[in-house]
């Protein structure tokens, strides 16, 4: 069984940018979630972790003891691995610069955005909840020039890698650098990721319909009446509705079992609740790489520009089919 980096090394061609780097940043990766791993599989325990930290974020929600952990896990891990200049995070109103190691400034010329822990009002309820990251190279590769915020706010078709981690029944790590979707089972009592997922698909039959369904009064017409048509008895539908409110857990088993994720904009969030540079930019390059389709009900997300670190966006991911049936609703009622 393939290890992560032993993937890397062997598929190393296939990746434009440094192998060296990509390692690096994968070590990062790899290290900080194995650290949140351990957090989240005993959150149960340890009256410490669970619960909210008092603290609201930037975003003004209650920020969960382990959305710090895990923040504070990824700017550690980053910081020493030489290779990443810059972070936003979810945690983080802005960009945290990371000072360059004289003796390895060719490395530090990645930007990465992340959300530490996206869903963790679900810790408490045992639901999967996850890590969600995305890679590009900064705009300005200068390095003797300091980072802007132009670096951080490029479109969602320049990442060179993004994926997530999902902390469910098992720890997977996913990701596309853009050649397909793969991902990798943390034996954790080894403490290595093994490659058990390669070139992950959305499959031939769509299924499932993941929406907060909760929402449906303040849902626009164009939502509702493809509710509607998911529901009716007609040729492949109904369709099974499921919603964890995880968007890692809900967009992990549509990916695998063919199903489509929605949050559009409502009367709450006129703009959409998931955040565009960490949340939707990441899933709708996996999503297109695993065959399927992301946007915002109008245009795709990867071709968005993105004005602000925290600018938020409606969200559809899926298969090309389903994603296309639900833009042709918005056209037709909205
Ligand atoms: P709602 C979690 O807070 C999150 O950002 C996503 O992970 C999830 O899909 C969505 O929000 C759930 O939001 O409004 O349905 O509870």
């Amino acid at each position: 069984m393939y290890t992560l980096g032993e993937f890397i090394i062997e598929n190393r061609e296939k990746f434009f940018y440094s192998t060296e780097a990509l390692l690096r940043l994968f070590s990062s990766i790899k290290l900080a979630a194995k650290a949140i791993n351990k957090e989240v599989n005993k959150a149960g325990l340890t009256e410490e972790i669970i619960g909210s930290s008092g603290f609201t974020n930037i975003q003004g929600e209650t920020q969960q003891k382990l959305d710090q952990f895990a923040h504070k896990a990824f700017i550690e891990s980053f910081k020493s691995r030489n290779v990443v200049c810059g972070i936003a995070s979810e945690e983080s109103k802005d960009f945290i610069i990371i000072e360059k190691e004289k003796e390895n400034l060719f490395q530090n010329k990645y930007i990465v955005l992340i959300d530490p822990l996206d869903g963790s009002s679900n810790i408490d309820v045992n639901i999967p909840i996850g890590t969600i990251f995305s890679v590009y190279i900064r705009r300005n590769t200068s390095i003797q020039m300091d980072l802007t915020i132009e670096d951080f706010l490029q479109k969602g078709n320049k990442q060179i890698l993004a994926g997530y981690i999902i902390y469910g029944s098992s720890t997977i790590l996913v990701f596309t650098t853009g050649n397909g979707v793969h991902g990798f089972t943390l034996d954790p009592s080894l403490g290595t990721f093994y490659l058990s997922h390669p070139n992950l698909h959305f499959p031939k039959g769509e299924k499932i319909y993941s929406i907060n369904e909760g929402n449906y009064a303040i849902f626009p017409d164009g939502i509702k009446n493809f509710i509607k048509y998911c529901q009716e008895k007609k040729e492949n539908r109904p369709y099974t509705a499921r919603y964890i409110g995880s968007l890692v857990g809900d967009f992990h088993r549509n990916m695998i079992q063919g199903g489509i994720y929605i949050y559009p904009k409502t009367v709450y969030f006129p703009c959409g609740k998931l955040r565009l540079l960490y949340e939707c930019n990441p899933m709708a390059f996996l999503t297109e790489q695993a065959g399927g389709k992301a946007s915002d009900g109008k245009k795709r997300i990867l071709d968005i520009q993105p004005m602000n670190l925290h600018q938020r966006t409606p969200f559809i991911c899926g298969p090309m089919k389903m994603v296309s049936k639900l833009e042709e609703f918005i056209r037709n009622y909205d």
